[in-house]
């Protein structure tokens, strides 16, 4: 499908009386839409706006590290989420939006999506997207979260920075056309919502475990975790019941992970 100038139209239009997406605020230049949505929420923005924008000057990746966000090509977008679980649970968000992000990018380009722990969204072995959620707890209660989400959609491969050739990847560089980015932000929302009601009725469910150890791309590999100034080397057993990674090292120990504090090599 080729992209009309007023994709963000449609995306609208598609996301028309849902709960994730019913109103979207689109910038043609923001610092980071994570950030911009904090703001928002802290003047009490209703739960599912979305910020969306065109480009970001600063756009965050985990600690402190940068997410290229150049302009006209990609997806920056932030969701305002206020569920009534405790803080320690939040990192399950990751989680499920990793479910959700990996389905909808598959479905809107027929490539295989795989979810590599905790927060990336690998095609044919590259990354392609990555999720960035931030907490607002007061005491034992969520005030907000703010859901990003980073999505390569028509980048060329020859635009991506040197330091990520190889390592990064689009939707267009994998699959060999151009896609709509309406389409492929409509499919994003309608996953995310979805996943998300489920998660607010069902909790961490044995579904939803299944379904992200179905689409794990580390699943059985051999990794190396590193946790503050810690290492852990194992083989990757998969989600535990919490939403923990479990990894076995070569004397048989077990290793439970939790994805707010860790990321992983392979
Ligand atoms: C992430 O962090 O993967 C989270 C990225 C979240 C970005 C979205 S965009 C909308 C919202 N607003 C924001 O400000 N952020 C969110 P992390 O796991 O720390 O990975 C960061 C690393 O990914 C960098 O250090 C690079 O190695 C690599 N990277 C940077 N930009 C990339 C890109 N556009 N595509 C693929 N990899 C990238």
């Amino acid at each position: 499908m080729v992209e009309t100038s007023n994709w963000v139209e449609e995306l609208r239009k598609a996301r028309k009386g849902k709960l994730i997406g019913k109103e979207i605020l689109f910038f043609d230049r923001v610092d980071s839409t994570n950030r911009l949505g904090r703001e928002y929420a802290l003047k009490r923005a209703e739960e599912g706006l979305v910020i969306l924008a065109e480009s970001q000057a600063q756009g965050k990746g985990r600690q402190g590290r940068v997410w290229e966000s150049p302009a006209g090509v990609n997806l920056y977008l932030s969701v305002i989420l206020k569920p009534s679980i405790p803080p320690a649970v939040a990192p399950q968000i990751t989680l499920l939006a990793g479910v959700a992000s990996a389905n909808a990018l598959t479905r809107a380009s027929g490539l295989e999506a795989r979810i590599k722990w905790p927060n990336d969204i690998f095609i044919h072995g590259k990354k392609v997207a990555g999720i960035l959620s931030e907490m607002e707890a007061e005491g034992l209660k969520i005030r907000f979260v703010i859901l990003g989400v980073g999505v390569n959609v028509n980048w060329k491969r020859e635009e991506v920075p040197p330091d990520l050739q190889g390592l990064a990847s689009s939707l267009m560089a994998e699959g060999g056309r151009k896609f709509s980015r309406a389409l492929v932000a409509g499919e994003l929302l309608e996953e995310l919502g979805r996943e998300y009601e489920l998660f607010l009725r069902e909790g961490f469910s044995p579904r939803l475990r299944e379904e992200w150890n179905r689409l794990s791309w580390v699943n059985q590999k051999w990794v190396t975790v590193k946790v503050m100034d810690k290492e852990f080397a194992g083989q990757v057993l998969g989600l535990d019941t919490d939403g923990a990674l479990l990894l076995r090292d070569r004397e048989g120990n077990r290793q439970r992970l939790v994805a707010g504090d860790v990321s992983l090599r392979l």
